[in-house]
């Protein structure tokens, strides 16, 4: 309706001048005028020029008093000629438009305050103040000083009114076709095609968004990590079993079944399978030895080792349970030297804070070969961690239940210009390679890390929850960037 009357308006005249007065001419709403201004404009039928006008509009109490007159007014109206009380008055006008209709009203010379009375001073006047704001509401503009009165009353405010003055454009015509946007069978059969007027191609149209998959940035990193390891010589360990007996996780580890990581308040227990069905009983003895009486020069533990204890299964709390298992089966065979690495969950029982939640993906890597020294561990971790962007390391003594000696890494990281504790790292207890019949003079080096640390570092992620976990953040995931490590 509103396109047929711009549309039929300009067949007859040169210009529609204003499209606010248009609208109202037609009984059409502005709105509607402009949104068929905008679409014949953009199809060239019309040419379209922006016209502004600055109106005033009433503000919500400048409505209330152009509803129920002003309030010096209601207040003159509320003064019987005998005078009322104040508090009488206030009661009936309420408290703001007593307080404001008593301002305006004495300085209109309207009413006598007392100190209890009011009385009247005039008998009757017009609301001239009521009368300005009904016009203004109907875009009537009043004179400078009343709007200025009004404006600083708050009762009126500002208003850009925004219209458009249409003239033909260079497609006009009288009634628009809808222009085609399809060369179909019908159209060619009938010939029609020939008076069509076909929708020009927009070449700067967006395709449909093509949705693919997205790479979690742990995922990436693990990538980038893998290809370290396998540059290095390493090749990866299997490690698709979450669940693991004590035995590998723990005793083989050398790690004392009082251990206070073998309670429940480290480690998640099963209550269903419970408990490992099968063992390498010829090891299991040798490694029940080793903890209560020791051997190969260790005096072990001493204490009551319980096979029950071994036997309970659990979730990994490292993938050095899964090295555990690979050196027993190197041990097998005759002896050859390896370069093994994991990359795989593994759970611990603690508080979920922003950097630590109840699973994290462990990095491991060991090199089991004759002869080998702290120095070669601290010869491939330099190795290792360069390649992460880290060639200033520096070694702190730890402990870990199952290597002696022990180190804790720092590296200082060029983006954070500061030092990070990037891992931990020892050589392999004999008490835990001999059981295994490994050969006397084959040592191991290993060292861990977290794939989170470093991700989280890389993407800049201050809390783990949004990186992994029923909290992450999708939009992370979708929008996340290729950052490459170490580069
Ligand atoms: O990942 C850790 N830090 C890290 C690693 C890389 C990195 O890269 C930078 C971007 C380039 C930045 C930081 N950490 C190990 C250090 C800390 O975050 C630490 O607070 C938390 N650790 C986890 C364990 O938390 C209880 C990280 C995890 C960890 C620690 C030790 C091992 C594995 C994972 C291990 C081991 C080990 C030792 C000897 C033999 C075999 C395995």
């Amino acid at each position: 309706m509103a396109e047929e009357a711009v549309l039929g308006f300009l067949e007859k005249n040169e210009e529609i001048k204003d499209s606010g007065e248009f609208a109202v001419e037609k009984g059409i709403s502005h709105e509607e005028i402009v949104n068929v201004i905008k679409s014949l404009n953009g199809f060239r039928f019309v040419d379209a020029q922006d016209i502004k006008k600055e109106r005033w509009q009433l503000t919500a109490e400048g409505k209330t008093y152009a509803a129920n007159g002003s309030p010096e007014f209601q207040l003159l109206m509320a003064v019987p000629p005998e005078g009322i009380s104040r508090v009488e008055l206030q009661k009936k006008l309420g408290d703001s438009v007593f307080k404001i209709g008593c301002q305006q009203a004495i300085k209109n010379k309207w009413v006598e305050v007392g100190k209890s009375q009011v009385s009247r001073k005039v008998a009757h006047v017009d609301d001239s103040v009521k009368d300005m704001l009904v016009k203004i509401n109907n875009g009537e503009a009043p004179n400078k000083e009343d709007i200025d009165a009004l404006k600083r009353r708050k009762l009126i405010s500002p208003q850009v009114w925004k219209g458009y003055s249409v003239k033909k454009g260079p497609n006009y015509a009288p009634k628009r076709r809808k222009p085609a946007t399809d060369l179909t069978r019908e159209n060619l059969q009938s010939g029609e095609w020939k008076d069509l007027q076909f929708k020009e191609y927009n070449f700067l149209a967006k395709g449909f968004p093509i949705e693919g998959g997205y790479l979690h940035p742990l995922l990436k990193v693990r990538r980038q990590m893998q290809m370290i390891f396998l540059q290095m010589g390493f090749e990866e360990m299997p490690t698709n079993n979450y669940v693991e007996s004590s035995f590998w996780n723990f005793d083989a580890l050398f790690q004392p079944q009082q251990h206070p990581a073998r309670d429940s308040h480290d480690t998640f227990f099963l209550k269903e399978p419970s408990t490992t069905k099968t063992l390498p009983e010829d090891y299991v003895e040798r490694v029940k030895q080793i903890h209560e009486s020791g051997g190969h020069g260790s005096r072990g533990y001493g204490y009551d080792w319980k096979r029950e204890e071994a036997n309970k299964n659990l979730l990994r709390t490292h993938t050095t349970a899964v090295s555990s298992r690979m050196l027993y089966a190197l041990a097998k065979k005759p002896f050859e030297a390896k370069r093994y690495y994991s990359i795989d969950r593994v759970f611990r029982n603690e508080a979920v804070d922003r950097t630590h939640l109840a699973e994290f993906h462990q990095i491991e890597g060991l090199i089991c070969d004759r002869g080998l020294s702290l120095g070669d561990l601290q010869g491939v971790l330099h190795d290792f961690f360069s390649r992460l962007g880290m060639s200033k390391l520096r070694f702190k003594p730890a402990y870990n239940p199952y290597t002696e000696p022990s180190m804790e890494i720092f590296g200082y990281h060029e983006g954070l210009k500061k030092w990070v504790e990037v891992g931990n790292s020892g050589m392999f207890r004999p008490e835990m390679l001999l059981p295994m019949g490994l050969p006397e003079d084959v040592t191991v080096i290993a060292w861990g890390l977290s794939l989170e640390r470093p991700t989280m570092i890389l993407y800049g992620i201050d809390n783990i929850r949004d990186l992994f976990g029923h909290k992450v953040d999708l939009g992370l995931i979708k929008s996340n960037p290729i950052c490459r490590i170490g580069l």
